[in-house]
């Protein structure tokens, strides 16, 4: 066991205090009152290992159907808070997660905002997401982008409920103070390119002649789950299993190979039946979705129950190791590209 910390706290004396109080004034204070807070021996986050039950969202989200529309509501979305910090719209410490609703008939008010978002598609027949003009069908266990400042709305012209897990990098945005937001000059933007359209061009191992690479997120926005569950099969014939991760992906951008949005990674992962996995971690956190059937996962000592549908967390530096007795695949998504671009992240098996 590494030490709770380097820094223990120096007794404290009546003219130490006082000295304490008149640099408060001045707006100073004495680093070795929170050295230990400041330099952790390692992570010590906020965020806890919890598990959000989708049989027991699933009616809230329903009943806030009814309760506000979702052009009222501009984005009808039940935010899942982390146990650990409630009230602060986070799932993990850097990353916010909701559940959003668009009921038949409905759609959203179209937006640009500088966080990033994902979408991993829930429940869809017929719904879509449009980011910058192009439109993109949402199916089951599909993984959509809405890269930072492009103008997107959602719309549901099926007859039963979409819904999807949000995943934005709005407390990293907010933290550096850089959140812009506006509105589209009219309620929804219009359709300029074919459906289809940017994974044809961007996502065939082909590029247009001539084509440039700009801004930072991927060309393509749509990563349908047809494909990416056929691969996970595919591979996992091929082998090898990795014995903590089973077969897992992770979706790139494919101009550059790395993370399709600057702050935020993805991932889906193939647990074969009988699968149980040797414990790993990582320092970020990282959100889980149940694509297909049950598990169970160990988080940090706790064990976690899981069925199709279901969110769970793991925190930075918790041990986690997943097992299942039939095939379940999982989605996952955390801020390891930031960590890497800052040097920070670290993993061990
Ligand atoms: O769909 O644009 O969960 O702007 C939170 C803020 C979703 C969205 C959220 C948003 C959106």
């Amino acid at each position: 066991m590494e030490a709770a910390t380097l820094y223990p706290k120096p007794e404290s004396s009546p003219e130490r205090e006082g000295f304490y109080r008149r640099l408060r004034q001045l707006s100073a204070a004495p680093v070795w009152e929170s050295l230990g807070d400041l330099i952790p021996t390692q992570p010590r986050p906020a965020c806890v290992p919890a598990l959000w039950r989708y049989a027991e969202l699933r009616p809230m989200l329903m009943e806030a159907g009814r309760l506000i529309s979702a052009r009222e509501a501009a984005r009808r979305v039940l935010i899942l808070e982390n146990p650990g910090m409630p009230g602060a719209a986070r799932i993990t410490g850097s990353l916010y997660a909701g559940l959003q609703l668009v009921l038949p008939g409905e759609d959203t008010p179209t937006h640009r905002h500088t966080a990033s978002a994902l979408r991993f598609v829930i429940e869809s027949n017929g719904g879509y997401t449009a980011v910058d003009g192009e439109r993109a069908t949402m199916r089951p266990g599909d993984f959509i982008l809405t890269p930072s400042w492009t103008f997107h709305d959602h719309g549901n012209p099926g007859s039963e409920p979409v819904v999807w897990l949000d995943g934005l990098d709005l407390p990293i945005v907010n933290m550096f103070d850089t959140g812009f937001a506006e509105h589209y000059p009219e309620e929804t933007q219009p359709v300029t390119r074919r459906e289809g359209d940017s994974l044809l061009r961007y996502g065939s191992n082909m590029f247009p002649v001539e084509y440039n690479r700009d801004g930072m997120a991927a060309p393509i926005f749509t990563y349908p789950y047809s494909r990416s569950r056929e691969t996970l099969q595919q591979l996992y014939k091929n082998g090898p299993l990795d014995p903590r991760r089973g077969v897992k992906m992770q979706y790139i951008n494919p101009v550059t190979g790395g993370s399709p949005m600057p702050a935020i990674a993805a991932f889906l992962q193939l647990l074969p039946a009988g699968f149980n996995g040797q414990p790993y971690r990582s320092t970020d956190a990282t959100i889980f979705c149940a694509a297909e059937g049950s598990g169970t996962s160990r988080i940090g000592g706790e064990t976690f129950e899981w069925r199709r549908h279901d969110i769970f967390v793991v925190p930075s530096w918790r041990h986690v190791s997943h097992s299942v007795e039939q095939d379940a695949v999982l989605f996952s998504f955390s801020d390891r590209p930031a960590q890497k671009a800052l040097g920070l992240w670290r993993e061990e098996a």
